[in-house]
């Protein structure tokens, strides 16, 4: 923190005029008429300009160091909001709050004018978004890679139950955080046909002709570290018709047609896939990812070039990892730049492109293993398709010379899948041009290695390797807390913000009266808050001092959100067999989008929601249970319900959700989890301890063991009375008495015939493991304590420990302070 001196006056008065300032003249707005948008505009650009100042500082010091970067390279990039954020890193947050005091302006109220940027699904968008935070704290010198879509993630609403999506238009009213940068417009091409020729020297080679011209435009979004000077950035690319018009056809008084081409480029960055977990195979979906590798790659070589002269310098200088095998076509991308535009010969070529990057897998479900017919690759990318059949060829005879003549191990491995269509698989292309792999979650990479790629795993002995997630404590502590933080903070001063093993120290005030009452009432004025947003949103009254019992998440069969509806239809129908049955009074809270073509998924959503007005309405029960959906699940929503959580439900099948990231941000605000023994949970456990946790249900090894002995759901259905009755009441018309008949028939029925994810085997250990939290809730001094130590105990899910293992392990990459 020395060499760096600010010209600008964050003091007080100083911020003052320097928002003045920007609303005169960034806005060219008058005081007396301004909006409250127009303040918000205005505050945002006079914090922007204290993390401006840095962020050139910091790309000098990395620039003139010839530091080693990372590129971070994500599909996904879910910022949410990045107000809050950006005043707690530029180290103004006490000023501002009183400068905009002095103005007569509210901090909380601007804060919440700010729209979204949710340019991605869920965790795994999230995850990128954590990491630039961490990565930017820890000084590390990284950029961030992505697209500029001009829709996020549709937003949700709800019609008599029913999730309708409407377009999400984060950007139409601007957006006060990104500089665009024309002077770095790149220049990519696509489509064509391959020619093999001699070249001037005689060789016998490859030349891509035909191509289309594609333009991408650079937006970038600074990020700045939290205490520290370091200002990162993300880099997002929009795509662009190379030449505004075709004005051959122009001329002929084809203005429809000439238009035509330049909206078709500029669809690319349109739109956000919203699937985040079925792969859909579309050419849309490649133009995507190709555009966006293409565009990051020129970038980083022209980057690299400025300041090195030898490419076997190239991974020194440069580490990519890629976030899943979304951007995997990366690794093609660079064998062809090196062979086709810089004339390397394949060996050094392809030694330079393994050390250079790193993939990340996040899930080990088959309908998310990206494949791609060759046909398509055929028609978009023609001659990378070439470069993937070369390295497959290689590829194979490692195999060969490996497992001398077994041809089973060769189609297991190969790069291409035969069968009626060709396919090109993303996954096995990312491994063989990676030198590292990792997964999620200890339990997660254990699956990847036994599981999903025991052969590659014997062949790369060493490659797999671990990176347990992490979330930034900055967002989900610190800004999404404030209570939490001041009480914490208050009893063992700062520096958990930037360490948050810290937090340990609160161990000791676990059994503090004092303490644990400070904390549960931090607790409750969380949850008056979150009761105030649902009765806005969901139009229902809940009591603050009932249990919050919370599962935020996409909508999905494996994260088994219809297992949760079961139990609370069974609480239901207990309460309304016996009305004096002693229950702890619960408010069940539910927020998740669905694939738009999810149709079991939205049926779920049709059935929370149904099944939430009946049980609202009900006077028999007393209130003692409530259902509430909250529509338009987004980070900024997370950050009032995570704060407000009792209970965290985790409960996926065991062996199916590869870490998770939302159990970590409700552990660390003091909610118990509730969950299988899945993903990190594991470590979760590991960590707040045996008693601190409610696990429940089958294993890994026991689910796969039902597998191998064969699975009837009916077995389970016949053999327990409540869970017969709530299956099929659930199927049944008496929770959507005005619709016509059947409406819910199909989650009935994909229970009774199916049940895919075993709900049905791991009800009744959920339903006990229930009981044992309707228990602890009810004795005060133990769950505060309990919440206390899940606080305490969670520190190792900082991503900035996730971050440093990158670093240190995979990227070998230096810390930049200055
Ligand atoms: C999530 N994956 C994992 N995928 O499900 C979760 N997929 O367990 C993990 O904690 C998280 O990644 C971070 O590692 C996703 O979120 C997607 O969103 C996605 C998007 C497009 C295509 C496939």
């Amino acid at each position: 923190m020395s060499q760096f001196q600010s010209a600008l006056d964050t003091s007080i008065p100083g911020l003052k005029r320097l928002i003045q300032t920007h609303l005169k003249f960034s806005l060219a707005r008058d005081a007396s008429t301004a909006t409250k948008r127009d303040w918000w505009l205005a505050t945002c650009k006079a914090a922007q300009s204290v993390v401006v100042e840095r962020m050139i500082a910091t790309q000098a010091v990395h620039h003139n160091s010839n530091a080693k970067r990372v590129y971070y390279l994500s599909l996904e990039f879910l910022m949410g909001r990045l107000f809050s954020n950006t005043i707690y890193s530029a180290g103004i947050m006490e000023n501002m709050v009183h400068a905009l005091e002095e103005l007569g302006l509210d901090f909380e109220e601007l804060r919440s004018e700010e729209y979204d940027m949710g340019l991605g699904n869920g965790g795994l968008g999230r995850l990128a978004a954590c990491f630039l935070d961490s990565l930017a704290t820890l000084d590390l010198p990284a950029i961030g890679y992505g697209i500029h879509y001009q829709y996020g993630l549709f937003k949700q609403e709800f019609r008599n139950g029913y999730q309708v999506e409407l377009p999400d238009a984060w950007m139409r009213d601007g957006t006060p955080w990104e500089i665009v940068r024309p002077e770095h417009a790149t220049e990519i091409k696509v489509y064509g046909y391959v020619e093999n020729v001699f070249d001037d020297r005689g060789n016998y080679v490859s030349r891509w002709n035909g191509w289309k011209k594609l333009l991408g435009i650079p937006y970038d979004i600074p990020i700045p570290g939290y205490g520290t000077n370091t200002v990162n950035y993300l880099r997002l690319w929009e795509s662009r018709a190379a030449e505004d018009f075709d004005f051959e056809a122009f001329n002929r008084g084809g203005y429809d047609e000439a238009v035509r081409e330049k909206n078709h480029s500029e669809t690319i960055s349109k739109v956000l896939y919203p699937n985040d977990k079925t792969e859909s195979g579309k050419e849309l979906r490649l133009l995507q990812q190709y555009f966006f590798v293409a565009c990051s790659l020129k970038d980083i070589i022209r980057r690299f070039r400025k300041t090195n002269e030898d490419w076997s310098e190239f991974p020194e200088k440069v580490a990519i990892q890629l976030n899943d095998t979304h951007p995997a076509v990366a690794i093609v991308e660079m064998m062809r730049l090196l062979l086709d535009e810089y004339s390397m010969s394949w060996g050094p070529a392809w030694e330079l492109v393994t050390k250079t990057f790193a993939y990340t897998n996040h899930t080990l479900l088959p309908e998310a293993l990206e494949k791609w017919s060759v046909g398509l690759f055929q028609k978009v990318l023609p001659r990378h398709l070439q470069i993937i059949f070369e390295i497959n060829k290689l590829f194979l005879d490692e195999v060969e010379a490996r497992w001398p003549g077994d041809t089973t191990k060769k189609q297991i491995l190969s790069l291409i899948e035969e069968g009626p269509t060709q396919m090109v698989r993303m996954a096995h292309l990312s491994v063989v041009g990676s030198h590292s792999v990792n997964g999620v979650a200890a339990l997660h990479t254990e699956l990847l290695k036994k599981e999903l790629f025991p052969e590659f795993d014997a062949l790369y002995p060493g490659k797999f390797n671990n990176k347990t997630n992490g979330i930034t404590p900055r967002r989900w502590l610190l800004a999404c807390n404030p209570r939490l933080s001041d009480l914490i903070t208050s009893k063992i001063g700062h520096g958990w913000e930037r360490n948050l093993d810290k937090l340990r120290e609160l161990e000791a005030f676990a059994d503090n009266e004092e303490f644990k009452s400070a904390f549960m009432h931090v607790k409750h004025a969380n949850k008056v808050d979150l009761a105030r947003i649902i009765k806005e949103s969901c139009d229902v009254s809940v009591d603050p001092s009932a249990l919050f019992d919370v599962q935020i998440k996409r909508l999905h069969e494996y994260k088994r959100q219809h297992l949760n509806l079961l139990h609370i239809l069974a609480l239901y129908r207990r309460l309304l067999q016996d009305p004096s049955l002693d229950i702890t009074p619960r408010v069940f809270v539910f927020a998740a989008k669905a694939a738009p073509g999810y149709d079991l998924a939205k049926c779920i959503i049709k059935a929370i929601n149904s099944v939430g007005k009946v049980i609202n309405n009900d006077k028999r029960i007393n209130d003692r249970l409530k259902v509430v959906f909250l529509p338009n699940y987004r980070v900024s929503l997370a950050q009032r319900i995570v704060p407000a959580a009792d209970l965290s439900e985790q409960i996926s099948t065991a062996g199916k959700e590869a870490s998770g990231t939302g159990n970590m941000k409700l552990a660390l605000n003091g909610a118990l989890t509730i969950g299988t023994l899945d993903g990190a949970n594991v470590e979760i456990r590991e960590e707040v301890g045996d008693d601190n946790i409610f696990i429940f249900g089958m294993t890994v090894e026991e689910v796969n063991a039902l597998w191998a002995r064969g699975y009837n759901p009916q077995d389970y259905y016949n053999a327990d009375e409540e869970l017969r009755a709530v299956v099929d009441w659930v199927g049944s018309n008496y929770f959507t008495p005005d619709e016509p008949h059947g409406v819910l028939s199909m989650l009935r029925d994909n229970l009774y015939y199916s049940d895919p994810f075993l709900c049905l085997p791991d009800f009744r250990s959920y339903s006990d493991a229930q009981k044992r939290v309707d228990a602890a809730f009810r004795d005060k001094d133990k769950w505060a304590k309990m919440a206390i130590l899940n606080t305490a105990r969670v520190g190792k899910f900082s991503s900035d420990r996730t971050i440093m293992e990158y670093a240190k392990e995979i990227w070998k990459l230096d810390q930049k302070p200055f």
